[in-house]
């Protein structure tokens, strides 16, 4: 029973990282100033329900927990290391919107003020820091007790959350909020799920939204294939229009993404927002992170930045404020788990997407930790346990925690392909529910 279309996934990100210009402070200053440090407490869950409300459940402060779950964190406040930066808002909401449909609309591109912000950033270079986000990230199944429902003070109304059952695949999450409230965190977890073999009502239409937001045309993989889009036009041709109206007339998710973080300013309105998610919720926090210009942070998460463009997300100056975490031997983050026989594909999914918004953290890990590349890399306990929790060679001989933050600008992803205006003969259709060439 859940919302369908959102489980899936996500995002976003622009077509040019631009360099940057934000001040940072080198990792040295950092090491030699007290860093600062920002103690977390889970304040909400967030769940979506099938007719896209968004829900939210106080978390009983401390309760036992009555499920067992290998996931469940011990102790449920974190700390965190902060550093300033600088970050683009655009002018509202409204005017990003606009921005967005007369590019999608009329291909035209209008020119946003975005306001340059100093924000309050967590410190992507400080190992602990990112372990710790990497936590929350995780912490994604906290049952709440029945009736500790969060009080909106009638701003609105709150109804069953749909999309806790510990099978379900939904857009879920958490937020959580420093005590004064100065910082609010929003924690996406992603749904992976349906990817690896858990089933679920919902698998199928993940599926696709999955197909058309990480795979250069349609999924198109081979002959064999059927395709989530009618955008394929023979050889390695695919419609440009084609395949960006069939991605904003699916994907669900990032909208409700932008309403969850529109309802978490109204209720935090003097707050530092953070963004954060793991696999397709890192790539949704990113694209959110990019729209709002709250500081991102993405552990393994696939490719967005296509996604983005295709969305027609208006690009902000700079995306440095998005960082993405992940290791070479994970083939969704990148963008190798495609091709006939990839555990990808035989599941049903074309996962070819490989660059990403703003700066990334990479770990090699298949050469410094002679990792294979494999699947069951991707999950994040797996980051966490055996990565996070370890210095970093590479990094310590460098004088540094974790691997120096660098902006994907070289990166070319499906690049055998022709996109372009290729306007249907009225083909045939390769696919069911084509929105496309008809
Ligand atoms: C919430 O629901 C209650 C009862 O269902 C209703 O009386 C109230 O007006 C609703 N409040 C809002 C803000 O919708
Ligand atoms: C923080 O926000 C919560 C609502 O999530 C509110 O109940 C609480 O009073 C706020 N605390 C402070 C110190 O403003
Ligand atoms: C991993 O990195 C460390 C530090 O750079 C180096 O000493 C070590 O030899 C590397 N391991 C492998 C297998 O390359
Ligand atoms: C205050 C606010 O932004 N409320 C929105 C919260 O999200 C729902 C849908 O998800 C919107 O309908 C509300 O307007």
């Amino acid at each position: 029973m859940l919302p369908s279309t959102l489980t899936s996934l996500l995002v976003p990100l622009f077509n040019l990282l631009i360099p940057g210009r934000l001040d940072e402070p080198s990792p040295q200053s950092q090491s030699q100033s007290q860093p600062q440090q920002l103690k977390f407490e889970l304040r909400h869950l967030h769940a979506v329900s099938q007719d896209a409300q968004v829900i939210f459940s106080d978390v009983p402060p401390r309760t036992p927990s009555t499920q067992s779950n290998a996931h469940q964190p011990q102790d449920d406040t974190y700390t965190i290391r902060t550093r300033t930066i600088s970050s683009f808002r655009p002018p509202s909401f409204e005017a990003f919107t606009q921005a967005r449909t007369r590019s999608a609309r009329f291909g035209q591109s209008e020119l946003l003020d975005w306001d340059e912000d100093e924000v309050i950033s967590p410190d992507v270079e400080s190992r602990q820091t990112l372990l710790e986000l990497a936590k929350m990230t995780n912490n994604a199944y906290v049952w709440p007790d029945d009736g500790a429902w969060y009080d909106l003070g009638g701003r609105w109304n709150i109804s069953y959350p749909f999309g806790w059952e510990p099978d379900a695949d939904g857009f879920r999450g958490h937020v959580f909020a420093t005590p004064d409230n100065k910082t609010v965190v929003l924690a996406i977890k992603g749904t992976s799920a349906g990817m690896f073999g858990s089933g679920g009502p919902t698998v199928k239409k993940d599926k696709i939204n999955d197909n058309l937001l990480f795979s250069c045309c349609c999924a198109r993989v081979d002959w064999s294939w059927s395709t989530v889009c009618g955008c394929y036009r023979g050889g390695w041709k695919c419609d440009q229009n084609c395949v960006e109206d069939a991605l904003i007339g699916e994907s669900l998710f990032y909208p409700i993404g932008t309403n969850l973080y529109n309802n978490l300013t109204y209720m935090y309105p003097d707050s530092t927002m953070w963004i954060i998610g793991h696999s397709m919720g890192g790539a949704l926090a990113s694209l959110l992170g990019a729209t709002f210009g709250a500081p991102s942070v993405a552990f393994e998460s696939p490719g967005e930045r296509m996604a983005a463009a295709r969305l027609h997300l208006p690009s902000p100056p700079s995306t440095h404020h998005i960082t993405h975490v992940y290791h070479s031997a994970d083939p969704i983050a990148m963008g190798t788990c495609n091709g006939v026989l990839s555990s990808c594909a035989l599941a049903g999914y074309a996962m070819e997407a490989r660059c990403h918004l703003g700066k990334s953290i990479f770990y090699d890990t298949v050469s410094n930790l002679s990792w294979t590349v494999d699947i069951r890399t991707h999950g994040i306990v797996n980051v966490i346990d055996r990565l996070l929790s370890e210095p970093w060679p590479p990094s310590i001989e460098a004088g540094r925690e974790v691997p120096e933050p660098k902006s994907e600008d070289d990166c070319v992803e499906c690049y055998s392909w022709e996109f372009g205006d290729f306007p249907t003969s009225r083909r045939r259709l390769d696919t069911a529910g084509s929105r496309c060439g008809s």
